[in-house]
């Protein structure tokens, strides 16, 4: 069990939102072809729903028309994130469009590793360098939430114009007034590969001797990593049909597993033993685990390197919900985190979000955390007497 439970969560947490009306929609169209001022138009444009309000097609010919590109994504880039930076970018060069990737960190090494000879910028939060305004389009991919994109927001909101948007999730904001939403895709690249086709590129561009830095490779790298390597809901007859094409095209997909989920350095697994021995079932279908510093000091590992921990007691036939304390000395805090499997066949689910709520903290329905200044045994019995 790794980070993937984590992907699946997010991506769980996009699906079950019923598509918003068509009426707004129509709506937007109307603003915009009777050409009201733009501020007004902005306004209206924060009230429309999150949907597609243009074509891959007329995506196709802004990228072709385009004199210099920026694309970005969602800060702290998954997979999903920076595969779908590089397919854009790589796919800029192949027809000819300057490009640079704009990516607000921190972005885990063994993804970093996939971009090859392909320009991505990683601006450090704490001291952003920013964006000239050299550029006549912006493409934001994997996410359409002002949030996520942390430092760039303000360059993003002063060249609105130029944006568009190719996202799967079901909610966002109006980054983009132009843009393609599709949540049916299991992941942003495989909104993407469409794009792809119809700028009429081979998936397998790019690729070097070693099949690497392809544009199939990026795809892949999205589509692997937001299915949790085909194994969630969402990974559907599409998304294997699409990974057929991107093998066909050369990935090599032995390699890329290692490469992204086999990197584990000897200190996070000695954590990981740490976390296990103090597992602790609450009744039948609850498990609580503990990190205490001495941990981190004793094992070497970061305590960033603790993202995946929370999922292993999932593994346990009747576990519905786990939850996975931190303490936190340098910071002060006491660190809670929360997961819950989806609905089983008897339909039960416990809501962790919930669960969260009364420690301060919250999240999604499956994944949530929260942060207690208390001293690490205190928030222990807390957290057990939550999950009795
Ligand atoms: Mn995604």
């Amino acid at each position: 069990m790794t980070r993937d439970q984590l992907r699946q969560h997010r991506t769980l947490g996009s699906l079950d939102t019923p598509r918003a009306t068509h009426r707004l929609y129509t709506l937007d169209k109307f603003a915009a072809r009777i050409n009201v001022h733009h501020q007004l138009f902005t306004s209206l444009n924060a009230l429309m729903p999150y949907q597609s309000t243009t074509t891959i097609e007329a995506i196709a010919h802004d990228l072709r028309a385009a004199r210099r590109v920026l694309v970005t994504t969602h800060a702290k880039p998954d997979g999903d994130a920076l595969g779908s930076v590089l397919a854009v970018l790589r796919s800029c060069a192949a027809i000819g469009v300057a490009a640079d990737g704009w990516v607000v960190g921190p972005c885990e090494g063994n993804l970093r590793s996939f971009e090859g000879s392909t320009l991505v910028r990683h601006v450090d939060p704490r001291a952003p360098e920013l964006p000239s305004d050299d550029y006549d389009l912006a493409v934001v991919v994997d996410t359409g939430a002002w949030t996520q994109l942390e430092v760039l927001a303000p360059w993003l909101r002063a060249h609105a114009d130029k944006v568009i948007g190719l996202d799967h999730h079901a909610r966002g904001d109006d980054v983009a007034s132009r843009r393609v939403i599709d949540v049916s895709c299991g992941s942003c690249t495989a909104l993407l590969v469409r794009l792809v086709d119809a700028l009429g590129i081979d998936l397998a561009w790019g690729a070097d001797a070693h099949r690497k830095c392809s544009i199939a490779e990026a795809l892949y790298m999205g589509l692997a990593t937001d299915t949790g390597w085909f194994r969630f809901q969402n990974a559907r007859a599409s998304e294997y049909a699409l990974a057929a094409r991107l093998l066909a095209a050369g990935v090599d997909k032995d390699a890329m597993y290692q490469q992204i989920e086999q990197t584990s350095r000897v200190a996070r697994v000695k954590l990981q033993a740490r976390a296990l021995s103090t597992l602790e079932m609450v009744g039948q279908h609850a498990a609580m685990m503990t990190l205490r510093a001495d941990d981190f000091v004793e094992t070497g590992a970061l305590l960033e390197e603790t993202a995946g921990i929370v999922n292993i007691p999932m593994e346990i036939n009747s576990v519905r919900v786990c939850a996975l304390v931190v303490e936190d000395r340098a910071a002060g805090v006491t660190k809670l985190s929360f997961r819950s499997k989806p609905a089983g066949s008897d339909g039960k689910f416990v809501d962790v979000n919930v669960l969260a709520a009364p420690f301060g903290g919250g999240g999604h329905v499956h994944a949530a955390g929260a942060k207690q200044r208390d001293a690490l045994d205190v928030v222990v019995n807390k957290v057990r007497a939550a999950l009795a």
